[in-house]
């Protein structure tokens, strides 16, 4: 999954790809370099972020569909947010797959997803990005995150939902320390045990910062290191910045494992 931030203020490429024309190059030149899906978010959930509003999502969000549709043929499109108004604006310009960090936390979400007949990528996130790295806490975090993402899953289920189109997601660094972050990426299979395909965004986050003492335009290698070793652990699906080579990583990762890319 490629990442196309439409955002004054993403904590890695916050305001390059805020202009339509700028905004479908990207995510052409992903999908040509092997991108399966491209994932537009319009709202930045960075920690200390504080909410776009929906109006000004839908407004940097519209013009970027539109110069995106039908023009990314090799990668279907993807909408990065928490609000049910902007999820039905990308999904009449053409969206496949709701990524919701707030996993339906808007009461409208469900019964749109549902209704349109799309998928939903369902994330844990323990507080809200304003404070939620303040003191994140968990007794057992693994089995903690499991457990909300099954009961969401659940929920969606009863609200008409397709089980099979529906994703799941830890959310690393959605109120997570270090620890936790390195817990669920162990402990994956937990997650994947559920039944249904494991998403995991880690790339350029904190954790790899703490990990490898760089900066956010310095993580590259240790984003490559995190997207082969969630791959290893279960996931489906890798929700990275540097698409072309995290597809070399990992068709050379799986091809040494036996698996094929
Ligand atoms: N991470 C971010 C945003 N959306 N969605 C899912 N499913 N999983 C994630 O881990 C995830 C996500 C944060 O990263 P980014 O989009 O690069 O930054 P920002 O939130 O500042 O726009």
């Amino acid at each position: 999954m490629g990442i196309l931030n439409v955002t004054p203020d993403s904590f890695s490429d916050g305001g390059e790809y805020l202009d339509g024309a700028a905004a479908a190059d990207h995510a052409r030149a992903m999908a040509a370099g092997g991108a399966a899906i491209i994932d537009v978010g319009a709202e930045s959930t960075r920690p200390g972020a504080t909410p776009a509003g929906t109006e000004v999502e839908i407004a940097r969000l519209a013009p970027v569909m539109r110069a995106l549709a039908g023009t990314v043929p090799a990668a279907p499109l993807s909408v990065d947010t928490r609000h049910a108004a902007v999820a039905r604006v990308a999904i009449d310009a053409g969206a496949v797959l709701v990524n919701d960090v707030s996993a339906g936390g808007d009461p409208a979400m469900l019964p749109l997803v549902a209704e349109r007949g799309v998928g939903i990528c369902l994330m844990h996130m323990q507080g809200e990005p304003a404070t939620m790295q303040d003191d994140p806490h968990y007794g057992d975090v693994v089995s903690e995150v499991a457990a909300f993402l099954e009961g969401r899953m659940a929920a969606a289920v009863r609200g008409g939902v397709a089980e099979d189109a529906i994703v799941l997601d830890p959310g690393i660094g959605f109120g997570k320390s270090l620890d936790h972050n390195l817990a669920l990426l162990r402990g994956l299979g937990v997650i994947s045990s559920l039944g249904r395909p494991v998403l995991v965004g880690a790339a350029r986050k904190g954790m790899i910062g703490s990990l490898t003492g760089r900066d956010v335009g310095e993580r590259r290698a240790g984003s490559l290191g995190a997207a082969l070793a969630a791959v290893a652990a279960g996931a489906s699906v890798v929700r990275v910045h540097d698409v072309d080579e995290t597809v070399d990583a990992l068709r050379v990762f799986t091809e040494i494992r036996g698996g094929g890319a």
